[in-house]
C-alpha cells in the first residue's frame, strides 16, 4: 500500500500539481494515440511543456512585480486584513484546517485525485452527462481543493464522522463543478478563438458564463441598429491613437494608475521595504515597474502561442480514442492571447476600480471582516472577463463587468471568509466563482444539510443537460466541426 501511496504521491506532486508537466504528459499521451512518429511527439511535449513555463515566467511576473503596490497599501494604511488571492487562501487552509476541524491537509490532496477522476468519468460518459470539458490546470486543482475541503467540511460536519464518505460526497460536488464550470466556457472559448479547441479550467468559469451572457444581453444590441463599438475599434484621435497598440496602452495605463499609487507610497517607504535600492532613481525605478507590466504580458502571449497549438493538435487523439468530444480547459491566461489585447488592462483596472470602491465600503460599514485586493483576482478574473465581454458588448461591457465583478468579489469574499472562520487565518481564494458561485453552494448544503447536497450535486448535473436540450444540433458539433457549426449558425440566424 505504501508503494503506491509513494508512486502517488510523487506523480501528483510532480506531474498533476505542475501544469506544465501535466500539458507536456496529455500532449504525449495524445500524440501516441494518433501514432505520430517519435520525433514529432518528442519536440510536442517540449514545445508544450517549455511554452507553458514560459507563460507562467509571465504570470508569475505580473505577481510579483505587483507586490510593492499591495503589500505597501497594507502597510501604509495598517490595513490589518483577510488578503484575496488563492495562494493566501491555500496558506489559510494548511494553516487552519487542522486548528478548525481536527484534519490534515493531505485529506484536501486525496480530494483532488478523487474530484480528477469523477471529472474524467462525467466526461467519458458525455453521452449521458453532456459534459465535455477536462479540467487540466493543476495549481488552481490544488487551490480549489484545499478551499472546497474547508468549505464543505463547515458546511456539513456530520459527514466528518467517516473520512471515506466525506471525500466521496466533497469529489462529486467539486469534481462535477470541474467539469460543470469548463464546460460552460466551450462556447466563449470557440467563438472567440475561431475554434481553437480549448476552454477555459480556472477560478472564473461561471464567471464567464454569466458575464458573457449579460455583456450580449445588456450591451450587445445598440438602439440604431449598428455593431456596438469594441475596444479594438476605438480609432482614437491624434495622438491618442498610441493607444491602440497593445503595449503601448497596456505601459500608459500603468503608469498613470499604479506609477500614481507607487509615488503616493513615496521613496522612503519603497527603499525601507527593499524594493528600490538606496540612493537609486525614483523616476525610473516606477518607469520600469510599469513597463515590466507589458514585458510580462508579452511573455506570456508568447508562452500562450507556443504551446496551445500542440495541446489542442494533440488533444484530438485523447478525444478520438479515450474521451470522445472532448476539449481541454486551459488557464484562463491562456485567453490573453485571443481576442482584444487591450481588453486585458482595460479589464483590469476597472476590476481594480470596482473592489477599492468595495473595500472603503467594508471599511465604511465597520465590517469585520477586513479584505485587501490579491493580484490574482484583481487582474487573472477581471482581464479575462473584460476580453470575453469585449467580445459581445464591446467597450462599455469590457468596463463596468469587470467593475462589477471586482465588487463582487470583494463583498463575496468578506462574507464567505468570514462565516466560515476562514478569514481568521488570513486569507480566501477570492476569485469569481469562489466569491459568488461557492458562497451559495455552500449556504444551500449548510442549510438544508443531506438534502441541500444533493440539490447542488443536480442542479450542477442538470447545466448540461438543459443547454443540450436547448440545442441538441450545435452542442456537440461546437467541439467535433467547428466549420459545420458555423456554418449551422449561420442557417439558424437566416431562417428566423
Ligand atoms: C490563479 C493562480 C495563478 C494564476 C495563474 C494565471 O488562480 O493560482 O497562479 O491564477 O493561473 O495564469
Amino acid at each position: 500500500m505504501n508503494f503506491f501511496l509513494n508512486i502517488w504521491s510523487y506523480f501528483a506532486t510532480n506531474i498533476l500539481e505542475q501544469p506544465a508537466f501535466m500539458i507536456g504528459l496529455i500532449v504525449m499521451l495524445g500524440y501516441i494515440l494518433l501514432r505520430k512518429p517519435w520525433y514529432d511527439i518528442l519536440a510536442g511535449v517540449i514545445k508544450a511543456i517549455a511554452g507553458y513555463l514560459i507563460l507562467t515566467v509571465g504570470s508569475s511576473g505580473l505577481v510579483s512585480n505587483f507586490r510593492p503596490v499591495l503589500v505597501g497599501l497594507k502597510d501604509r494604511f495598517q490595513m490589518d486584513a483577510m488578503v484575496i488571492d488563492p495562494y493566501f487562501g491555500q496558506n489559510a487552509v494548511t494553516a487552519g484546517v487542522a486548528d478548525v476541524f481536527g484534519k490534515g491537509f493531505g485529506n484536501a490532496m486525496i480530494l483532488l485525485l478523487i474530484a480528477f477522476i469523477v471529472n474524467i468519468l462525467l466526461v467519458r460518459f458525455s453521452r449521458y452527462t453532456k459534459l465535455r470539458a477536462l479540467f487540466t490546470t493543476g495549481h488552481v486543482q490544488v487551490q480549489q481543493s484545499a478551499t472546497a475541503y474547508w468549505l464543505i467540511l463547515f458546511a456539513c460536519p456530520f459527514l466528518a464522522k467517516s473520512d471515506a464518505a466525506l471525500i466521496l460526497v466533497m469529489a462529486i460536488v467539486l469534481g462535477a463543478y470541474w467539469a460543470v464550470g469548463s464546460d460552460l466556457t466551450i462556447e466563449p472559448c470557440q467563438e472567440l478563438t475561431d475554434g481553437a479547441g480549448f476552454c477555459l479550467a480556472h477560478q472564473q468559469m461561471f464567471g464567464i458564463a454569466v458575464n458573457t451572457w449579460l455583456a450580449g444581453k445588456l450591451f450587445g444590441r445598440r438602439k440604431d441598429g449598428k455593431e456596438v463599438k469594441k475596444i479594438d475599434d476605438l480609432n482614437l484621435p491624434g495622438f491618442m491613437s498610441i493607444f491602440n497598440e497593445n503595449m503601448v496602452c497596456t505601459s500608459i495605463l500603468m503608469l498613470i494608475f499604479f506609477g500614481a499609487i507607487l509615488c503616493i507610497l513615496g521613496r522612503d517607504y519603497l527603499v525601507s521595504q527593499g524594493f528600490l535600492a538606496e540612493g537609486a532613481s525614483m523616476l525610473f525605478y516606477v518607469i520600469q515597474t510599469c513597463l515590466y507590466f507589458s514585458v510580462y504580458l508579452a511573455i506570456l502571449q508568447l508562452g500562450v502561442r507556443t504551446f496551445v497549438t500542440e495541446l489542442t493538435t494533440s488533444f484530438q487523439g485523447i478525444a478520438d480514442r479515450l474521451l470522445p468530444g472532448s476539449v481541454p480547459g486551459v488557464d484562463c491566461a491562456v485567453i490573453f492571447g485571443f481576442g482584444s489585447a487591450n481588453a486585458v488592462p482595460f479589464g483590469f483596472l476597472a476590476g481594480f476600480c470596482g473592489q477599492i470602491l468595495a473595500i472603503v465600503a467594508l471599511i465604511l460599514l465597520k465590517s469585520p471582516v477586513l479584505v485587501i485586493c490579491g493580484f490574482v483576482p484583481v487582474f487573472f478574473d477581471n482581464a479575462t472577463i473584460a476580453v470575453f465581454a469585449n467580445e459581445k458588448g464591446g467597450i462599455k461591457a469590457a468596463l463596468i463587468l469587470p467593475f462589477l465583478s471586482g465588487i463582487c468579489q470583494v463583498f463575496g469574499s468578506a462574507i464567505i471568509a468570514g462565516w466560515t472562520g476562514m478569514a481568521v487565518y488570513g486569507g480566501y481564494l477570492g476569485m469569481w466563482d469562489w466569491a459568488v458561485v461557492w458562497p451559495v453552494m455552500t449556504a444551500v448544503m449548510k442549510y438544508l444539510s443531506y438534502i441541500g447536497i444533493a440539490v447542488v450535486a443536480v442542479v450542477l448535473l442538470a447545466i448540461p443537460q438543459i443547454r443540450y436540450r436547448r440545442d441538441k444540433e450545435g452542442y456537440f458539433l461546437v467541439t467535433e466541426d467547428y466549420e459545420a457549426y458555423k456554418e449551422l449558425r449561420a442557417k439558424q440566424s437566416k431562417s428566423y
